[in-house]
């Protein structure tokens, strides 16, 4: 059976981007196998973070989640820091991680530049791991995410691979399971399409938040950056030529379940793209407005569905880490004075 884990930090809002790559995906699975989908507040702690607004947005995160279809029933929603598995599972991970191999994470090299690498916080550094015990936990076999966490996941791969050949098969080994490319693998900035579409860096034109007003949404689709080319063929699906271009029409395709390369015959001028583009991301978006309004109105019933969550995932995450703290040596508890 598949055994779904994925997470989503609590951090600003959502954006396309993470819509497109990963939410999306959750919601169209939800119901193959087991799943678990996971609000990770750890992980935001790697940077600084507003106490009062960290946990405003977990559960502003969770409420997105739901709104965006994630049917408690269907799933399991919950966030890391109500099972403390997480950070338990995280040192032994560590200490089956090495400096040389966390130091190659381009997410690390990144974001530890921004504020310079003396300043970064350690949790920055060792992010990978604490990913990869939220995975193992859960020997889940696929991990939908975007593109840029495709290194974080060959790594849970190579320390669940390690750890099970040094002290004894405990974990499952997971699949990546990342959109092909033009399907929202990897949703480009507007205003800067050679790069990710990003919370954090990127300027504020170059994103759409999935709460962004309609006209907003339409202000930035029909700004965003595309090339100079004019001519019946110059609307076309080529991410290397044609960054902006290609974009548009990845998210048009995505909004729409379509193909991008397909759609591309439909236009032959870029306002007509853009257009049709903001059109579509208005429609995707417009339901979702909705459900958020109505879940922000009952609190309390997100904290009983992330509660529930937890009930939930705690058992298996801790037998999990049980099998793992036997297989490396550390003494169980209650035995000690056992003859
Ligand atoms: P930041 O943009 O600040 O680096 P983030 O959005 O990458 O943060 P998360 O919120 O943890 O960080 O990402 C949640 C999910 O969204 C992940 O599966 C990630 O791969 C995916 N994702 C993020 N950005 C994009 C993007 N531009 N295109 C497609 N998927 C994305
Ligand atoms: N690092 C991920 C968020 C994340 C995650 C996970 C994704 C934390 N733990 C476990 C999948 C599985 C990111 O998207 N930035």
């Amino acid at each position: 059976m598949t055994r779904v884990f994925s997470g989503i930090q609590p951090t600003g809002g959502v954006h396309l981007g993470n819509y497109l790559g990963a939410v999306r995906y959750w919601v169209e699975d939800q119901r193959d196998g087991e799943t678990f989908y996971c609000v990770v507040d750890l992980h935001a702690l790697t940077v600084p973070r507003d106490p009062a607004e960290l946990c405003r947005q977990t559960r502003g995160m969770a409420t997105l989640l739901l709104a965006a279809g994630l049917d408690p029933e269907a799933c399991n929603l919950f966030v890391q820091s109500h099972v403390p598995e997480h950070t338990g599972l995280a040192w032994l991970l560590e200490c089956t991680a090495s400096m040389g191999e966390l130091a190659r994470m381009t997410q690390f090299k990144d974001k530890a530049a921004k504020g310079g690498e003396e300043a970064a916080r350690v949790g920055l550094f060792t992010y990978p791991t604490l990913m990869a015990a939220d995975i193992l936990l859960y020997q889940a076999t696929h991990v939908p995410v975007g593109e840029d966490q495709r290194q974080h996941l060959e790594l849970t791969r190579d320390l669940a691979g390690r750890f099970n050949h040094r002290y004894g098969e405990v974990f499952t080994v997971p699949e990546p399971a990342i959109p092909p490319a033009g399907r929202g693998a990897r949703i480009m900035d507007l205003q800067e399409p050679t790069r990710k579409m990003s919370k954090s860096g990127g300027s504020d034109q170059g994103m759409i938040g999935l709460f962004d007003d309609p006209a907003v949404v339409e202000r930035k689709i029909s700004r965003a950056v595309t090339d100079a080319e004019s001519g019946p063929d110059a609307v076309r699906f080529d991410p290397d030529a044609k960054p902006g271009v290609s974009n548009l029409l990845q998210i048009l395709a995505a909004a729409t379940g379509a193909d991008p390369a397909e759609v591309a015959g439909a236009y032959r001028r870029y306002g007509d793209l853009k257009a049709a583009t903001a059109a579509a991301v208005v429609e995707m978006l417009r339901p979702l407005r909705a459900a958020y309004q109505d879940l922000e109105a009952d609190p309390a019933g997100v904290d009983r569905v992330l509660r529930r969550g937890a009930e939930r995932a705690g058992p298996v995450a801790a037998a999990t880490l049980a099998r793992a703290r036997e297989a490396i040596g550390l003494l169980p508890p209650g035995t000690a004075y056992q003859s």
